[in-house]
């Protein structure tokens, strides 16, 4: 068998590559898991518009036909969007489903692995993975923030999902050593809510610098990424004491009904969304699309940077 893995790219982001032109890659489980039809399909052609705005190339990644596929097409973001049962693929799925040429939806943590496989330095998400509540029993930790000390990719996102425990989180990622950087805020968001209580190791306010600390980072021979965060619009955030009770309320559901692992996280958002009539889906979409803004602005500030 051949050693190298098969990376397939769309036509423009292989030019964008080639050229040194700015590419952000997004993840697809956040279209099969993380929001529901059409609001999926309408919100990653949004995103995608986003990070152009922001003046690089979206390149959404998928698993399919023994490949990864980098810069999914509108049909294909369609059939994912539409077709049940694409499974979550995560770091440890990737081999499987690439070996044996079936299809998946990568999270952050494998869309950080496709990302640095097909040469692109920066991903966008809105929340990303990281420990759950809990976590000291369960030993539920993301593989989104282990994949983070493993792939040489710059991650741009509104902090973590705030149904983890984000204090734990951010323990983790100073353990593990990976950077965190804060635009224009002081705190560390929490994915629906400008401030997770948890202060910011660094705040910075300019591309250019943000663009040079990642720089510095890889110069410095550190294998891993940097966390970008970017907190939620103030019009888009909801209110954190709303979030919090129906957090409460849906992780004593998940308890009782004995959810747990791979399941979990995406029970849990549709949990908190139903209990706040659907704004936090609501705020879920607005903050991916103005997260992918900013992420292709600080691609574009690192691209600008190697030029
Ligand atoms: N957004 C959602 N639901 C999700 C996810 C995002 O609304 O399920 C995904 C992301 O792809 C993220 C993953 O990488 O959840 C983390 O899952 P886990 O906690 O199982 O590692
Ligand atoms: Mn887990």
């Amino acid at each position: 068998m051949s050693t190298a893995v098969p990376v397939v790219h769309s036509e423009e982001v292989r030019e964008a590559l080639h050229e040194g032109r700015p590419v952000v890659a997004l993840e697809s489980n956040v279209i099969t898991h993380g929001l529901k039809y059409p609001h999926n399909t309408e919100t990653a052609h949004q995103v995608e518009a986003a990070v152009r705005k922001g003046g690089s190339v979206p390149a959404t990644i998928c698993v399919e036909g023994g490949a990864i596929r980098v810069g999914m097409t509108e049909q294909d973001i369609e059939r994912f969007a539409s077709e049940p049962g694409i499974p979550k693929v995560s770091s440890r799925d990737l081999p499987v489903v690439l070996a044996r040429g079936s299809r998946g939806a990568t999270t952050v943590a494998s869309s950080l692995v496709a990302a640095e496989l097909a040469g692109i330095p920066f991903f966008c998400s809105a929340g990303l993975g990281g420990v759950h509540r809990g976590a000291e029993t369960t030993m539920d930790i993301s593989s989104d923030l282990i994949q983070l000390t493993r792939s040489k990719v710059a991650v741009v996102c509104a902090g973590a999902k705030m149904i983890l425990d984000l204090k734990l989180t951010m323990e983790y990622l100073e353990t593990q050593c990976v950077p965190v950087i804060s635009y224009q805020s002081d705190d560390f968001p929490a994915f629906y809510c400008a401030s997770s209580g948890v202060r910011s190791p660094h705040r910075i306010d300019d591309e250019d610098l943000i663009a040079r600390v990642v720089g510095t980072h890889w110069a410095a021979g550190h294998p891993g990424g940097v966390v970008v965060t970017t907190p939620p619009r103030a019009e888009d955030a909801v209110d954190s004491a709303e979030a919090e009770a129906a957090i409460g309320d849906a992780l004593a559901r998940a308890e009782r009904e004995g959810v747990t692992g791979q399941g979990l996280t995406k029970y849990l958002m549709h949990a908190v969304d139903q209990a706040t009539g659907g704004r936090t889906a609501q705020a879920n979409r607005a903050v991916l699309i103005s997260t992918a803004e900013v992420g292709g602005r600080v691609a574009a500030a690192y691209a600008r940077l190697r030029a």
